[in-house]
Protein backbone atom coordinates (compact mmCIF):
# COMPACT_ATOMS: atom_id res chain seq x y z
CA UNK A 1 0.00 0.00 0.00
CA UNK A 2 2.46 2.21 1.18
CA UNK A 3 4.47 1.69 -2.08
CA UNK A 4 1.45 2.09 -4.63
CA UNK A 5 1.03 5.89 -2.65
CA UNK A 6 4.81 6.69 -3.03
CA UNK A 7 4.34 5.45 -7.22
CA UNK A 8 1.44 7.89 -7.00
CA UNK A 9 3.07 10.47 -5.48
CA UNK A 10 5.37 9.92 -7.81
CA UNK A 11 3.81 9.95 -10.57
CA UNK A 12 1.86 13.39 -10.04
CA UNK A 13 5.65 15.37 -9.51
CA UNK A 14 6.95 13.66 -13.02
CA UNK A 15 2.95 15.06 -14.33
CA UNK A 16 3.85 18.42 -12.95
CA UNK A 17 7.12 18.40 -14.73
CA UNK A 18 5.62 17.27 -18.03
CA UNK A 19 3.14 20.47 -18.06
CA UNK A 20 6.39 22.92 -17.34
CA UNK A 21 8.27 21.82 -20.08
CA UNK A 22 5.54 21.26 -22.79
CA UNK A 23 6.47 24.18 -24.57
CA UNK A 24 10.44 23.80 -24.92
CA UNK A 25 11.84 22.91 -28.07
CA UNK A 26 13.12 19.32 -27.32
CA UNK A 27 14.26 16.21 -29.11
CA UNK A 28 10.74 14.94 -29.34
CA UNK A 29 8.80 18.16 -30.52
CA UNK A 30 11.87 18.33 -33.00
CA UNK A 31 12.03 14.49 -34.72
CA UNK A 32 10.31 12.98 -38.01
CA UNK A 33 10.06 9.83 -35.93
CA UNK A 34 10.35 8.83 -32.14
CA UNK A 35 13.13 9.67 -30.14
CA UNK A 36 13.50 7.30 -26.79
CA UNK A 37 15.25 6.24 -23.93
CA UNK A 38 15.61 3.17 -21.94
CA UNK A 39 14.30 3.68 -18.30
CA UNK A 40 15.52 3.20 -14.86
CA UNK A 41 11.75 3.57 -12.97
CA UNK A 42 14.04 3.94 -9.62
CA UNK A 43 15.54 7.07 -10.89
CA UNK A 44 12.36 8.17 -13.12
CA UNK A 45 10.76 8.01 -9.65
CA UNK A 46 13.36 9.64 -7.37
CA UNK A 47 15.70 11.87 -9.36
CA UNK A 48 14.22 15.29 -10.57
CA UNK A 49 16.51 15.81 -13.22
CA UNK A 50 16.42 12.39 -14.82
CA UNK A 51 12.85 13.23 -14.66
CA UNK A 52 12.48 16.31 -16.41
CA UNK A 53 14.87 15.40 -19.26
CA UNK A 54 13.11 12.33 -19.61
CA UNK A 55 9.69 13.95 -19.89
CA UNK A 56 11.06 16.70 -22.07
CA UNK A 57 13.07 15.28 -24.52
CA UNK A 58 11.82 11.94 -25.23
CA UNK A 59 8.46 10.72 -26.90
CA UNK A 60 9.05 6.74 -26.22
CA UNK A 61 10.43 4.97 -23.27
CA UNK A 62 12.06 1.15 -23.64
CA UNK A 63 12.27 -0.63 -20.46
CA UNK A 64 16.17 -1.36 -19.31
CA UNK A 65 15.64 -4.30 -17.28
CA UNK A 66 12.55 -4.39 -15.25
CA UNK A 67 10.62 -6.40 -18.26
CA UNK A 68 13.27 -8.79 -18.29
CA UNK A 69 12.49 -12.44 -17.35
CA UNK A 70 14.66 -12.57 -14.20
CA UNK A 71 12.83 -9.04 -13.11
CA UNK A 72 9.47 -9.79 -14.12
CA UNK A 73 8.95 -13.34 -13.30
CA UNK A 74 11.44 -14.35 -10.54
CA UNK A 75 9.76 -17.59 -9.35
CA UNK A 76 8.28 -19.96 -11.32
CA UNK A 77 4.53 -18.92 -9.82
CA UNK A 78 5.27 -15.62 -9.44
CA UNK A 79 5.14 -12.29 -11.90
CA UNK A 80 6.04 -8.90 -10.69
CA UNK A 81 4.83 -6.36 -12.72
CA UNK A 82 4.74 -3.50 -10.18
CA UNK A 83 7.44 -1.32 -11.55
CA UNK A 84 6.91 -2.11 -15.36
CA UNK A 85 3.50 -0.95 -14.72
CA UNK A 86 4.63 1.89 -13.36
CA UNK A 87 6.37 3.19 -16.52
CA UNK A 88 3.37 2.01 -18.59
CA UNK A 89 1.29 4.78 -16.35
CA UNK A 90 3.98 7.05 -16.91
CA UNK A 91 4.51 6.97 -20.22
CA UNK A 92 0.48 6.95 -20.39
CA UNK A 93 0.47 10.18 -18.25
CA UNK A 94 2.93 11.61 -20.76
CA UNK A 95 1.19 10.03 -24.35
CA UNK A 96 4.75 8.51 -24.94
CA UNK A 97 5.37 5.38 -26.83
CA UNK A 98 6.27 2.31 -24.93
CA UNK A 99 8.59 -0.67 -26.15
CA UNK A 100 9.04 -3.12 -23.76
CA UNK A 101 12.00 -5.41 -23.45
CA UNK A 102 12.57 -8.80 -24.20
CA UNK A 103 11.05 -11.84 -23.92
CA UNK A 104 13.38 -14.07 -24.82
CA UNK A 105 17.11 -13.73 -23.91
CA UNK A 106 20.25 -15.63 -22.28
CA UNK A 107 21.10 -13.33 -19.72
CA UNK A 108 18.83 -11.91 -16.60
CA UNK A 109 17.53 -15.14 -16.08
CA UNK A 110 15.88 -16.31 -12.82
CA UNK A 111 17.93 -18.57 -10.53
CA UNK A 112 14.71 -21.09 -10.72
CA UNK A 113 14.63 -21.44 -14.82
CA UNK A 114 18.82 -22.38 -14.85
CA UNK A 115 18.02 -24.78 -12.37
CA UNK A 116 14.94 -26.39 -14.33
CA UNK A 117 15.12 -29.75 -15.47
CA UNK A 118 11.95 -31.11 -17.53
CA UNK A 119 12.22 -32.30 -21.27
CA UNK A 120 11.93 -30.02 -24.19
CA UNK A 121 7.64 -30.29 -23.93
CA UNK A 122 7.99 -28.60 -20.06
CA UNK A 123 10.66 -25.94 -21.70
CA UNK A 124 8.29 -25.02 -24.53
CA UNK A 125 5.38 -25.13 -22.28
CA UNK A 126 7.39 -22.54 -19.86
CA UNK A 127 8.35 -20.35 -23.30
CA UNK A 128 5.00 -20.04 -24.21
CA UNK A 129 3.79 -19.59 -20.79
CA UNK A 130 5.96 -16.69 -19.70
CA UNK A 131 4.91 -15.06 -23.31
CA UNK A 132 1.19 -15.39 -23.07
CA UNK A 133 1.44 -13.98 -19.05
CA UNK A 134 3.34 -11.03 -19.65
CA UNK A 135 1.99 -10.02 -23.11
CA UNK A 136 -1.65 -10.73 -21.73
CA UNK A 137 -1.00 -8.47 -18.69
CA UNK A 138 0.24 -5.91 -21.22
CA UNK A 139 -2.13 -5.88 -24.12
CA UNK A 140 -3.11 -2.90 -25.52
CA UNK A 141 -0.67 -1.17 -22.93
CA UNK A 142 2.87 -1.59 -24.53
CA UNK A 143 3.26 -0.85 -28.32
CA UNK A 144 6.01 -2.94 -29.28
CA UNK A 145 7.92 -6.01 -27.70
CA UNK A 146 11.86 -7.20 -28.68
CA UNK A 147 10.69 -10.35 -28.72
CA UNK A 148 14.00 -12.12 -29.05
CA UNK A 149 17.39 -11.04 -28.22
CA UNK A 150 20.93 -11.45 -29.02
CA UNK A 151 20.28 -15.36 -30.68
CA UNK A 152 23.37 -14.97 -33.08
CA UNK A 153 26.85 -14.92 -32.24
CA UNK A 154 29.14 -12.48 -34.28
CA UNK A 155 29.88 -15.08 -36.47
CA UNK A 156 26.44 -15.38 -37.78
CA UNK A 157 25.80 -18.96 -36.13
CA UNK A 158 22.93 -19.15 -33.45
CA UNK A 159 24.31 -18.14 -30.52
CA UNK A 160 24.57 -21.67 -28.34
CA UNK A 161 26.46 -23.43 -25.51
CA UNK A 162 26.78 -26.87 -23.66
CA UNK A 163 23.88 -27.28 -21.01
CA UNK A 164 26.46 -27.80 -18.30
CA UNK A 165 28.76 -25.16 -18.98
CA UNK A 166 29.97 -23.44 -16.17
CA UNK A 167 29.11 -19.92 -17.84
CA UNK A 168 26.25 -17.46 -16.28
CA UNK A 169 24.71 -17.28 -19.39
CA UNK A 170 23.31 -20.42 -20.71
CA UNK A 171 21.22 -20.01 -23.83
CA UNK A 172 18.47 -22.50 -22.57
CA UNK A 173 15.86 -21.77 -24.95
CA UNK A 174 18.64 -22.68 -28.05
CA UNK A 175 19.28 -25.77 -26.10
CA UNK A 176 16.38 -26.99 -24.85
CA UNK A 177 13.75 -26.24 -28.18
CA UNK A 178 16.20 -25.72 -31.07
CA UNK A 179 16.92 -22.74 -32.97
CA UNK A 180 12.66 -22.67 -33.78
CA UNK A 181 12.16 -21.91 -30.58
CA UNK A 182 12.63 -17.59 -32.20
CA UNK A 183 10.24 -18.30 -34.49
CA UNK A 184 7.89 -20.09 -32.11
CA UNK A 185 8.21 -17.21 -29.58
CA UNK A 186 6.87 -14.71 -32.16
CA UNK A 187 3.97 -16.84 -32.88
CA UNK A 188 3.19 -17.01 -29.32
CA UNK A 189 3.62 -13.32 -28.52
CA UNK A 190 1.06 -12.55 -31.58
CA UNK A 191 -1.14 -14.91 -29.96
CA UNK A 192 -1.55 -13.38 -26.83
CA UNK A 193 -1.45 -9.34 -28.61
CA UNK A 194 -2.02 -9.70 -32.14
CA UNK A 195 -1.70 -5.58 -31.98
CA UNK A 196 1.78 -5.60 -30.42
CA UNK A 197 4.34 -5.31 -33.00
CA UNK A 198 7.61 -7.67 -32.61
CA UNK A 199 11.21 -7.05 -33.31
CA UNK A 200 14.07 -9.27 -33.55
CA UNK A 201 16.72 -6.91 -31.34
CA UNK A 202 20.44 -7.60 -31.49
CA UNK A 203 23.83 -6.13 -31.60
CA UNK A 204 26.81 -5.48 -33.73
CA UNK A 205 25.38 -5.99 -37.01
CA UNK A 206 27.23 -2.77 -38.13
CA UNK A 207 30.61 -4.51 -37.32
CA UNK A 208 30.08 -8.25 -37.73
CA UNK A 209 28.35 -8.60 -41.71
CA UNK A 210 28.17 -12.44 -40.92
CA UNK A 211 25.65 -11.57 -37.91
CA UNK A 212 23.98 -8.42 -40.01
CA UNK A 213 23.74 -11.78 -42.98
CA UNK A 214 22.44 -14.37 -40.71
CA UNK A 215 19.42 -11.94 -39.34
CA UNK A 216 18.45 -11.02 -42.53
CA UNK A 217 18.10 -14.66 -43.68
CA UNK A 218 16.55 -15.43 -40.48
CA UNK A 219 13.62 -12.26 -41.55
CA UNK A 220 13.66 -13.84 -45.26
CA UNK A 221 12.56 -17.01 -43.37
CA UNK A 222 10.10 -15.73 -41.22
CA UNK A 223 8.53 -13.85 -44.35
CA UNK A 224 8.39 -17.34 -46.54
CA UNK A 225 6.80 -19.28 -43.33
CA UNK A 226 4.41 -16.70 -42.46
CA UNK A 227 5.81 -15.49 -38.61
CA UNK A 228 5.30 -12.78 -37.25
CA UNK A 229 7.59 -10.45 -37.16
CA UNK A 230 7.69 -6.19 -37.59
CA UNK A 231 10.66 -5.15 -37.08
CA UNK A 232 14.43 -5.08 -36.40
CA UNK A 233 16.14 -3.80 -33.60
CA UNK A 234 19.98 -2.33 -34.29
CA UNK A 235 21.11 -1.78 -30.97
CA UNK A 236 23.90 0.36 -32.18
CA UNK A 237 26.11 0.12 -29.27
CA UNK A 238 29.28 1.86 -31.02
CA UNK A 239 32.18 3.71 -30.56
CA UNK A 240 34.12 6.25 -31.65
CA UNK A 241 36.33 4.16 -34.06
CA UNK A 242 33.28 2.21 -35.65
CA UNK A 243 33.65 2.28 -39.44
CA UNK A 244 30.76 4.76 -41.42
CA UNK A 245 30.39 2.31 -43.97
CA UNK A 246 29.55 -0.25 -41.71
CA UNK A 247 26.91 1.67 -39.58
CA UNK A 248 25.33 2.94 -43.13
CA UNK A 249 25.21 -0.86 -44.47
CA UNK A 250 23.36 -2.48 -41.50
CA UNK A 251 21.00 0.30 -42.01
CA UNK A 252 20.39 0.15 -45.54
CA UNK A 253 19.83 -3.73 -45.53
CA UNK A 254 17.94 -3.67 -42.55
CA UNK A 255 15.91 -1.14 -44.28
CA UNK A 256 15.55 -3.22 -47.58
CA UNK A 257 13.98 -6.08 -45.33
CA UNK A 258 10.58 -3.58 -45.21
CA UNK A 259 10.24 -4.39 -41.94
CA UNK A 260 10.15 -1.08 -38.83
CA UNK A 261 13.65 -0.21 -38.24
CA UNK A 262 14.72 0.89 -34.82
CA UNK A 263 17.94 2.06 -33.54
CA UNK A 264 17.20 0.48 -30.39
CA UNK A 265 20.18 0.99 -27.94
CA UNK A 266 22.22 3.60 -29.02
CA UNK A 267 25.89 5.42 -27.26
CA UNK A 268 28.51 5.93 -28.51
CA UNK A 269 31.61 5.10 -26.54
CA UNK A 270 34.85 7.27 -26.87
CA UNK A 271 37.21 5.08 -24.59
CA UNK A 272 37.58 1.67 -26.41
CA UNK A 273 40.26 0.84 -25.41
CA UNK A 274 39.34 0.84 -21.99
CA UNK A 275 41.84 3.67 -20.85
CA UNK A 276 41.69 4.12 -16.82
CA UNK A 277 43.33 7.41 -17.23
CA UNK A 278 41.47 8.61 -20.60
CA UNK A 279 40.64 12.48 -20.62
CA UNK A 280 37.30 13.56 -22.44
CA UNK A 281 39.35 16.63 -24.84
CA UNK A 282 37.70 18.07 -27.32
CA UNK A 283 39.00 16.23 -30.14
CA UNK A 284 37.02 12.58 -28.55
CA UNK A 285 34.32 15.06 -28.02
CA UNK A 286 34.40 16.17 -31.66
CA UNK A 287 34.49 12.24 -33.08
CA UNK A 288 31.83 11.35 -31.24
CA UNK A 289 29.43 14.10 -31.83
CA UNK A 290 30.02 13.67 -35.68
CA UNK A 291 29.24 9.60 -34.85
CA UNK A 292 25.87 10.75 -33.33
CA UNK A 293 25.31 12.72 -36.37
CA UNK A 294 25.88 10.68 -39.07
CA UNK A 295 24.16 7.87 -37.35
CA UNK A 296 20.86 10.03 -37.55
CA UNK A 297 21.80 11.15 -40.87
CA UNK A 298 22.16 7.09 -42.13
CA UNK A 299 18.51 6.21 -40.37
CA UNK A 300 16.99 9.62 -42.18
CA UNK A 301 18.67 9.12 -45.76
CA UNK A 302 17.76 5.55 -45.66
CA UNK A 303 15.19 4.55 -44.00
CA UNK A 304 11.95 4.99 -45.50
CA UNK A 305 9.63 6.97 -43.35
CA UNK A 306 7.02 4.45 -43.18
CA UNK A 307 9.51 2.12 -41.24
CA UNK A 308 10.89 4.72 -39.26
CA UNK A 309 10.18 3.28 -35.96
CA UNK A 310 12.62 5.71 -34.35
CA UNK A 311 16.25 6.01 -32.52
CA UNK A 312 16.43 4.82 -28.86
CA UNK A 313 19.34 5.72 -26.43
CA UNK A 314 20.67 3.32 -24.19
CA UNK A 315 20.53 5.52 -20.51
CA UNK A 316 19.71 8.93 -20.33
CA UNK A 317 22.84 10.36 -18.35
CA UNK A 318 26.30 9.48 -18.86
CA UNK A 319 26.34 8.56 -14.91
CA UNK A 320 23.47 5.66 -15.84
CA UNK A 321 25.34 3.88 -18.73
CA UNK A 322 25.51 0.09 -18.38
CA UNK A 323 28.85 1.29 -19.66
CA UNK A 324 30.03 2.99 -16.56
CA UNK A 325 27.63 1.39 -14.37
CA UNK A 326 27.87 -2.01 -15.08
CA UNK A 327 31.27 -2.24 -17.31
CA UNK A 328 32.62 -0.33 -14.94
CA UNK A 329 34.71 1.84 -17.94
CA UNK A 330 35.60 5.13 -17.27
CA UNK A 331 33.63 6.59 -20.82
CA UNK A 332 30.81 9.49 -21.59
CA UNK A 333 28.56 7.33 -24.04
CA UNK A 334 25.30 9.74 -24.01
CA UNK A 335 23.62 13.13 -24.81
CA UNK A 336 23.54 14.39 -21.12
CA UNK A 337 26.25 14.15 -18.88
CA UNK A 338 25.84 12.81 -15.28
CA UNK A 339 23.63 15.77 -13.84
CA UNK A 340 21.06 15.15 -16.96
CA UNK A 341 22.96 18.74 -18.72
CA UNK A 342 22.98 18.11 -22.28
CA UNK A 343 26.15 17.89 -24.01
CA UNK A 344 28.08 19.45 -26.73
CA UNK A 345 26.94 16.26 -28.55
CA UNK A 346 22.98 16.99 -27.87
CA UNK A 347 23.41 19.96 -30.78
CA UNK A 348 24.44 18.00 -33.33
CA UNK A 349 21.61 15.29 -32.43
CA UNK A 350 19.37 18.07 -32.65
CA UNK A 351 20.68 19.61 -35.62
CA UNK A 352 21.16 16.08 -37.94
CA UNK A 353 17.26 15.95 -36.78
CA UNK A 354 16.30 18.87 -37.90
CA UNK A 355 18.44 19.40 -41.60
O1 LIG B 1 21.62 -1.82 -19.40
C1 LIG B 1 21.35 -3.13 -18.93
C2 LIG B 1 22.06 -3.38 -17.60
O2 LIG B 1 21.57 -2.49 -16.62
C3 LIG B 1 21.83 -4.82 -17.17
O3 LIG B 1 22.61 -5.10 -16.02
C4 LIG B 1 22.22 -5.78 -18.29
C5 LIG B 1 21.87 -7.22 -17.93
O4 LIG B 1 20.49 -7.38 -17.80
O5 LIG B 1 21.54 -5.44 -19.49
C6 LIG B 1 21.80 -4.14 -19.96
O6 LIG B 1 21.07 -3.92 -21.15
C7 LIG B 1 21.44 -4.71 -22.27
C8 LIG B 1 20.19 -4.94 -23.09
O7 LIG B 1 19.20 -5.54 -22.28
C9 LIG B 1 20.47 -5.81 -24.30
N1 LIG B 1 21.53 -5.24 -25.11
C10 LIG B 1 22.76 -4.89 -24.40
C11 LIG B 1 22.42 -3.98 -23.21
C12 LIG B 1 23.68 -3.52 -22.51
O8 LIG B 1 24.36 -4.62 -21.94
Amino acid sequence: MINRIKSLFALVLIWLAGVVAAQQQTLQSLAPFKVGCAINPDLLAKNPSYQSVVTEEFNSITSENVLKFGAVHPQKEVYDFAKGDFLVAYAQMHHKRIHGHCLAWHQSVPKWLSEFEGDSAAWENLLRSHIRTVLTHYKGKMEAWDVVNEAFFDNGTYRQDSVNAPHRYITFWRNHLGEDYIARAFEYAHEADPNALLFYNDYGQESNPAKLKAILAMVTDFKRRGIPIHGLGLQMHIGINTKDSGIAEAIKQVAATGLLVHISELDIKVNQKKDTAIIYTDSLKALQCRKFAFVVEQYKKLVPKKQQYGITFWNVGDGDSWIVKWEKIKDWPLLFDVNYRKKACYSYFYDALKE
